[in-house]
């Protein structure tokens, strides 16, 4: 860390280059004069970046390499092992898929896991909270409900859905929502999931030196590998999630980095678990903790969630939200942070240095998740509230460290409404999805679309998710947010009902008449599974597959390899999607025109990427036009 001057006009062009988050400015500009290095510093230090590797064509899976292919003439056309460029980027391609896929599959299963040591009296602090839902998810599984304790039922689901990552049934239940011509869809194309973790496994088998050796083979196998994640480990974070902690309800609440609160203990709640964040939230209102704080000179204790664990909190507890992705840093910067928390994903391994340069402790909490320099206070159900007291009362005692005059928190919180599970936007219609279904029909609204996914430094961070969502209000279309998107959209103000006076007419009269906002918070990245859900149900009233309906869904910063997994299982369910940041396949243009031509003759959808969101804007709404026009609506 060191005083670095910058002229205040170069100061304000870099930052102004990095973000449109206005209440972020601030402490990017912060973190510019301090020398304390961000994503951004970092990038820049990068360039150039690999080539071969930004085509996807170099390979480093074994030691007879790392082999990369020339995509210009002359240079070598096939690694050591003769592997072309077509395999290699088909392989590097299902690798990166089916990590997201362990990795949102691996998130619900720890849930599960939880649900069941609840069930069985083993989990400290926790309860079935939504039976309702735990009955409804029993009778999919064909788990008895009559006269039965709730503990009892709730043991059998979770057994059952733990059952469905290794299952040898060959059928994963959740997929049976879809509707039958989206599964005969698959059923044809052969890409129906089996079980989550066989899905997985079997993806590391066929990218291993000598197995598939065909590039559409390994991509189709890819698809199926998305399903058993969006229709498979997904749902079943978020089904047991909700029934655990709530399903969550249209509530208000507010976002950015002005959540912060000065005279306050502040702790960030960073990841994507909400396993033990839930109970970190049950701690601070412990009337002994507050008591504490006070002592302590503090005159509360203020949580705030970061990326998807906060996604998860604001949900359901209307926990305020800090910030998207890019935000983590940044958030350090105000000073004013005790303890950030972390479950794991999309944490920067970097995150105890950037503490390191105030008073701030990151607690780590997974096994799985440890980061040198953090303090580790492992969670497990069966001691989840003593471990969440321990770190209330860590960051209690970390206040007296904090420098009043390193303290930055500029600007005012965006108030924000979240909580749009597909039962909330159910009941705001009124107890059916019918009247979404007829506004669609009579082209009120045109259609709906998705946008997920991260931030990502290569593009000016929250612009690709503001700008398209904007464009495609404006164009009548409804937007359903989950991830960072929904948090970005959040800070920008888009969340509120007042926003609807950016949308066309059509899409405002029908967002006043409701009363909700015409971009809707759907929830964290494992809760996409929700949108599948939608999207099943509005086929279902249609009596269509996913595939025909006026729908589509956008990555426009996407980062990580979860987003790869997301935006396949969006494709593999008939949903045009767009990616905002070029994946890494362009080294290969047989996978470039199978991904984003020839899918649509196999799964009813495709890629495309477009970098400039207004013309992805344009894209998405020229699809649903396509599709409006195909259903004659
Ligand atoms: O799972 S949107 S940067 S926080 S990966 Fe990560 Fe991307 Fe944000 Fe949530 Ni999803």
């Amino acid at each position: 860390m060191a005083d670095i001057s910058y002229d205040a006009d170069k100061l304000k062009k870099i930052v102004a280059e990095r973000t449109i988050d206005d209440v972020a400015k601030p402490l990017l500009a912060v973190t510019l004069k301090e020398g304390i290095e961000t994503a951004w510093d970092r990038l820049e230090k990068q360039q150039p970046q690999c080539g071969f590797g930004e085509l996807g064509v170099c390979c480093n899976r074994c030691t007879m390499g790392p082999c990369r292919i020339d995509p210009f003439e002359g240079g070598p056309e096939k690694g050591v092992c003769g592997a072309g460029a077509d395999l290699i980027v088909a392989r590097n391609f299902l690798d990166d898929l089916s990590t997201g896929a362990a990795a949102h599959s691996d998130h619900g299963r720890e849930v599960l896991e939880t649900l069941y040591e609840t069930a069985i009296g083993k989990a400290q602090g926790y309860a079935i909270t939504d039976v309702d839902k735990l009955n409804a998810v029993a009778a999919e599984l064909g788990v008895e409900t009559d006269k039965r304790d709730k503990n009892d039922i709730a043991k059998d689901v979770a057994l059952a859905l733990l059952e469905e990552y290794g299952t040898i049934k060959n059928r994963i239940q959740f997929v049976e929502r879809a509707p039958e011509q989206t599964k005969a869809i698959w059923k044809k194309a052969g890409i129906y999931p089996r079980s989550v973790d066989r899905e997985i496994v079997e993806s590391m088998h066929r990218i291993h030196m000598g197995v598939g050796a065909d590039y559409a083979n390994i991509l189709l196998h890819g698809l199926r590998t998305s399903l058993s994640d969006g229709w498979g480990g997904s749902m079943m974070a978020t089904e047991a999630s909700d029934i655990l902690f709530g399903t969550p309800d249209i509530r208000s609440t507010w976002a950015n980095l002005a959540v912060l609160k000065r005279e306050e203990v502040n702790v960030i709640l960073h990841g994507h678990n909400p396993i033990l964040s839930e109970m970190v939230v049950e701690a601070a209102g412990d009337p002994a903790m507050q008591k504490l704080a006070r002592e302590k000179g503090a005159t509360g204790i203020n949580l705030a969630g970061m990326c998807c664990t906060g996604n998860e909190l604001l949900m359901r507890k209307g926990v305020p939200v800090a910030g998207d992705m890019l935000n983590q840093e940044l958030v350090l910067a105000t000073g004013a942070v005790e303890v950030m928390v972390i479950d794991y994903q999309c944490i920067f391994p970097s995150i105890t240095h950037t503490a390191g340069c105030f008073h701030t402790k990151v607690v780590s909490t997974s096994e799985k998740s440890k980061v040198p320099g953090a303090v580790h206070m492992e969670f497990h159900p069966e001691t989840a509230s003593e471990t969440a007291k321990a770190i209330i009362k860590l960051a209690i005692e970390n206040f007296q460290n904090r420098n009043p005059d390193r303290v930055t928190i500029p600007g005012e919180p965006m108030k924000m409404m979240a909580g749009f599970s597909v039962e909330a936007v159910v009941k705001a219609l009124g107890g059916t999805p019918k009247p979404l279904v007829d506004v669609i029909a009579s082209g009120q609204v045109r259609g709906a679309v998705g946008i997920v996914g991260c931030n990502n430094p290569k593009i000016q961070h929250d612009y690709g998710h503001i700008q398209l969502a904007r464009e495609l209000i404006k164009r009548d279309i409804l937007v359903v947010e989950t991830g960072c998107a929904a948090i970005a959209s959040g800070k920008d103000g888009l969340l509120l009902t007042e926003a609807a006076e950016l949308a066309g007419d059509g899409l405002k009269a029908v967002c006043q008449s409701l009363g909700i906002p015409p971009v809707l918070h759907m929830g964290s990245c494992v809760d996409c599974s929700r949108i599948l859900v939608l999207g099943a149900a509005l086929a279902k009233a249609l009596d269509v597959g996913i595939d025909q309906l006026p729908l589509a869904g956008a990555a426009p910063e996407w980062y990580s390899q979860k987003a790869v997994s997301i935006g396949s299982y969006f494709v593999s369910s008939g949903v045009f999607t767009v990616l905002g940041i070029p994946p890494k396949i362009f080294g290969s243009s047989s996978v470039i025109d199978l991904v984003a031509k020839d899918l649509e003759a196999v799964v009813g959808a495709k890629f495309a990427v477009e970098p400039d969101p207004v013309v992805a804007a344009q894209l998405i709404s020229e699809h649903i036009e396509t599709k409006r026009k195909n259903l004659g609506i």
